[in-house]
């Protein structure tokens, strides 16, 4: 008869890790490491596929402070796979393919695509791709016809172009000389082949740590599901560019996520991860279906009920340490994804066996995540929701939710019969994704110091843990003192 009860569930508040021998400098500290068997990121962080914390806006902040986003998918295809573009097209030496518009098309139409994509002005090309022209910001600012042609008031050729596979040098030589903020690259017949902005200069400088795929774009990832048309979503979202897949689901070993999983990489070449499971067997069901990384987390997120309505999950420094040894076998990352609350518990993630954490409370506070600033008595708050909350389950409107099928339930026709497995809540408003980004890798890195691991591999073969009581914890928080200031990495929950 196997045995009925498993080994003691342990997570984040249960263990702390032990100081060893440590002969580096703190600049020594490498935090680079594999979201999944192709993707790397420079900090190893992930921002959750959430409708409160991961749009185009966080992504790309995510990628330009090294780690990266995983955009959410409780919206229609079409606009998943807008917000992949944006990301893909945000930043780099060169946009491989630019945004145009046509002749005929109106100021009105330019000004909107100049908003939905966010950019101050787009190049001018014909039915066969050939560059006519650019109309930029200042070719229209002072137009008050918005019914005029585009061809009216562009600037048309000659252009200063480059020509394809312009050294970043060179691109950077012309706009200077000839003061200019674009360069288009054309072709031998005039056919535009890309664009070279010199905001992407400023901020290819800004961001040195950014995490970038080969081409130099930003990297990002999407979730998917299981149900209806999650394949045409997956097929949407690997044209739109993304780097990796997430089959995005609250129980990951089920023949359904293994299938999806399967199928997506049987015709594509982008990494698929699967998710999430809690045990050994479940990370082993996953790589037996091919997948790249394997995220782990049933029930730790801060948002999330499923403990308590299904009574369900496992502490989650167990549930990662389990995992971990059935994908360190087959060379298969892990995430570690729901419960983290300090920086510390990244590091104890690591440990554990994580390769990469994914965030969620913690981000939903930032300035780049979705949604408004909310006042409360005087202090700032912005909403956060779990994917599984009735309001995110909801369908209002003319606004589908897509996020039902996350918790394998059906449409039922009537919302009253939904069984929710996370509530709706706010969290304190933290500002721009930098700030917190920098305090929480500030912390992983001084852990990282204090345990002697110099990169992400080393963390998880010489850290070791101390498990402690109720009263370690209660020692390991401040204690007896009547906090007067926050500190910016640490508040009482
Ligand atoms: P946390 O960082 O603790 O806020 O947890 C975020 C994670 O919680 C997500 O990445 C996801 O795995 C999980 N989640 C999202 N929605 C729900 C829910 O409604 N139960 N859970």
């Amino acid at each position: 008869v196997p045995a009925k009860f498993a080994m003691l569930g342990l997570t984040y508040d249960d263990v702390l890790l032990l100081p060893g021998e440590s002969n580096m400098a703190p600049q020594d500290i490498d935090t680079g490491s594999q979201v999944s068997r192709n993707v790397r990121v420079n900090v190893p962080l992930l921002s959750a596929a959430m409708d409160k914390v991961t749009e185009a806006r966080m992504a790309i902040a995510m990628a330009r402070q090294g780690g990266v986003g995983v955009l959410h998918r409780n919206l229609s295809i079409e606009d998943q796979a807008l917000q992949a573009d944006r990301v893909k097209r945000s930043e780099s030496g060169m946009v491989t393919d630019p945004i145009t518009i046509g002749p005929d098309a109106t100021l009105s139409e330019a000004d909107a695509l100049c908003g939905r994509f966010r950019i101050s002005g787009v190049p001018v090309t014909d039915a066969a791709d050939r560059l006519l022209g650019i109309v930029t910001n200042r070719d229209m600012a002072f137009e008050m016809d918005r019914a005029r042609q585009v061809r009216e008031v562009m600037t048309p050729m000659p252009l200063v172009t480059g020509k394809v596979g312009i050294s970043r040098d060179d691109a950077m030589e012309l706009l200077r000389r000839h003061k200019i903020e674009k360069l288009p690259l054309v072709d031998g017949e005039g056919v535009l082949k890309g664009l070279i902005t010199v905001k992407d200069f400023v901020k290819a400088e800004q961001y040195p740590n950014a995490a970038k795929d080969a081409e130099g774009r930003l990297v990002v990832g999407a979730a998917v599901g299981v149900a209806g048309d999650a394949y045409d979503r997956a097929q949407a979202l690997i044209e739109a560019g993304v780097d990796f897949l997430v089959v995005d689901t609250a129980h990951g070993h089920s023949r359904l996520v293994g299938d999806m999983v399967a199928k997506i990489k049987s015709n594509s070449s982008v990494d698929v991860i699967g998710g999430n499971i809690a045990t050994r067997d479940g990370a082993q069901s996953l790589i037996d279906s091919g997948a790249d990384a394997v995220k782990v987390g049933v029930g730790p997120g801060s948002i999330c009920t499923t403990r308590v309505v299904a009574g369900i999950g496992v502490p989650q420094v167990t549930a990662i340490y389990e995992a971990a040894q059935a994908a360190r076998d087959a060379g298969v990352p892990v995430i570690g994804d729901g419960g983290l609350q300090y920086s510390g518990d990244i590091a104890k993630a690591l440990v554990a066996g994580a390769d990469t954490v994914m965030l969620g409370s913690l981000l939903a506070g930032c300035e780049e995540s979705p949604g408004e600033l909310q006042f409360i008595n005087g202090k700032q708050f912005k909403s956060y929701r779990g994917m599984g909350s009735l309001a995110a389950m909801q369908s209002r409107g003319d606004s589908r939710s897509f996020s039902k099928d996350r918790y394998f339930q059906e449409d039922v026709g009537s919302d009253e019969k939904l069984i929710p497995e996370g509530v709706e809540g706010q969290v304190p408003y933290r500002g721009p994704l930098s700030a917190v980004v920098h305090q929480l890798v500030g912390g992983l890195k001084q852990s990282m110091f204090y345990v002697g691991g110099r990169t992400v591999p080393e963390m998880k073969e010489h850290g070791r843990f101390v498990r402690i009581t109720a009263a370690g914890l209660k020692e390991s928080h401040p204690h007896d003192i009547q906090m007067t200031t926050e500190a910016p990495n640490y508040s009482r929950r």
